[in-house]
């Protein structure tokens, strides 16, 4: 490895590395990581069909695969440009530098800094890193430097060190500074955490924090709780970080078309008197058949219809627009607030909603589509015109009712007996779910069983279902599942893709037991 342009690359790419980590160091001073605002950005701005693709592809990886992207795209411009750099190294520097802080200021720039001194000081904290390790390295590439181990060394030294040191200063700073400190209170999950239920609230400790609901004989392996902790709940939304809203400070304000706007703390909200408990499944209207955007937590809250009653809607008024700390914003009919299941939720499992599930407080609507549930809910407008919503401006489905559906999970073998079993959900206009009967065919489909039912847990929650046979000398079974309704339909058959209303189709899968 003499050659002197992959050196340059490998120059190029630890200076992109270490550029990288002095962003992330000024990131604190201009608000922001630029990769990651130029990822939220691509999403914010993709056409629906195009962040559809990608979830559909992607699954929950579509945003970290973007921003690593990002990351690894920034590393490989560098190397490049480093490799390719046509002048010496006399000549080139002043060039390099004025090309260097001008990637510097548009990075910071997209990362919503302006001109400040904190930007300036920003500037001058991510630039001098990379210059430094390029410095340090710019006699590493000549043919007459040292042998390739040496070389190897020195690079891996210079980035080990550079990147490390910058962001061990970063999280010193975050220290001092107490970013993410605020998780100690209410469970605001801190900052970038991907566990879930922030387990250190107290103020509710009746030990109900591993629920047991839910019939044993339906816990098998393979198969969900029949109460989804808040840890397992499934995480989608438009944002690569969730917005890190301050308790303290956030209102949820009830207005427009109303008579008595009015707004409430979040203390306010959770001393409501109108609270209520609810075990409630929440489907994403992009999870294929069989897929794992599903769950159904326990939730706490307070009811929609009283609140917007509170604010006395005025004559005319046709629909409840919820608007987010992230721009994103639902609308749902004024008519069905009415009902009591609708629930402005500030707590899942018995604690507060972790960040990443909508901190301090989402909207809740029984049988619609995720997408209809606002996390990070800031503002309650009764609106006298139709909302055009993020994901309808999109082409996704306004109503977003749940399509009735039925999964295969578990499959166990005591000697010759085998259990095989799932969830079913049939989230109808009254949000009060409707299954009959679930049947389950062990044979592709040319013969059909009766599903045993979990008795129901909760008037919007799945019913678990198994089916038990005995299989002395066969061990591999293509399971199908179909649900029946309280009015006799049976689940369909034929398949839709999750866009624009949510996937249908049976659920088939090959087991092995
Ligand atoms: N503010 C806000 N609320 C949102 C979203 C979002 O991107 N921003 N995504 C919606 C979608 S598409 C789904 S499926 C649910 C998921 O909620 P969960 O992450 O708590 O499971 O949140 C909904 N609420
Ligand atoms: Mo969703």
């Amino acid at each position: 490895m003499h050659s002197t342009p992959v050196r340059r690359a490998a120059v190029g790419a630890v200076v992109g590395i270490v550029w990288l980590a002095g962003l992330y160091l000024a990131a604190p001073l201009v608000g922001g990581f630029a990769p990651v605002a130029l990822a939220e950005g691509v999403i914010v701005r993709s056409p629906g069909w195009l962040s559809t693709l990608a979830v559909g592809v992607l699954g929950f990886s579509a945003k970290p695969v973007l921003l690593g992207s990002v990351l690894v795209g920034a590393v490989a411009v560098s190397a490049v440009a480093w490799a390719l750099w046509p002048w010496e190294r006399s000549e080139a520097t002043p060039l390099a530098g004025v090309l260097g802080v001008g990637a510097t200021v548009a990075a910071l720039a997209v990362a919503g800094g302006t001109l400040s001194p904190g930007s300036v000081l920003g500037v001058a904290l991510a630039v001098a890193p990379p210059y430094v390790a390029s410095r340090l390295l710019s006699t590493a590439t000549t043919p007459s430097s040292p042998d390739r181990r040496r070389f190897l060394r020195r690079i891996g030294t210079v980035a080990v060190v550079g990147t490390g040191s910058l962001l061990g200063l970063r999280a010193g700073f975050d220290r001092l500074v107490g970013g993410g400190g605020r998780g100690g209170s209410a469970g605001s999950g801190g900052s970038g955490g991907v566990a879930g239920g922030t387990g250190d609230n107290v103020d509710d400790a009746d030990g109900a924090s591993t629920p047991s609901e839910g019939d044993p004989r339906f816990d098998f392996a393979g198969m969900p709780a029949a109460v989804t902790a808040p840890e397992d709940h499934y995480v989608v939304d438009i944002n690569i970080r969730p917005p890190d809203v301050d308790p303290d400070s956030w209102t949820l304000d009830v207005d427009g078309a109303v008579e008595s706007p009015y707004d409430l703390s979040y203390d306010e909200l959770r001393d409501h008197e109108a609270s209520v408990e609810q075990v409630t499944t929440m489907v994403c209207i992009s999870n294929p058949v069989g897929g794992d955007l599903i769950g159904t937590p326990r939730w706490t809250g307070v009811q929609l219809s009283d609140l917007v009653a509170e604010a006395d809607p005025a004559d005319g008024a046709v629909d409840v627009v919820t608007h987010a700390a992230d721009g994103y914003s639902e609308a749902i009919p004024l008519e069905i607030v009415e009902r009591e299941d609708i629930l402005i939720a500030y707590e899942m499992g018995s604690s507060p909603l972790a960040t990443e599930h909508g901190f301090p407080a989402r909207l809740l609507v029984p049988g619609r589509y995720g997408m209809k549930m606002t996390k990070w809910i800031t503002r309650i407008e009764v609106s006298a015109a139709d909302h055009e919503a993020y994901w309808e401006e999109r082409g996704w489905d306004e109503e977003a009712v749940v399509n009735t559906m039925s999964y295969v999970r578990g499959v166990e073998r005591d000697g010759d007996r085998v259990t095989v079993g799932g969830v079913a959900f049939g989230g109808l206009e009254t949000g009060v779910e409707e299954i009959a009967a679930v049947e389950v065919s062990v044979d592709d489909g040319d013969s059909w069983n009766e599903a045993e039912l979990e008795p129901q847990i909760a008037p919007h929650a799945w019913r678990r279902w198994r089916y038990v046979f005995d299989a002395p000398d066969r061990s591999g079974f293509a399971v199908v599942v179909r649900a029946i309704t309280r009015d006799g339909t049976v689940q369909t058959e034929t398949g839709a893709s999750p866009r624009p209303s949510g996937a249908t189709g049976w659920h088939r899968r090959y087991v092995r037991v």
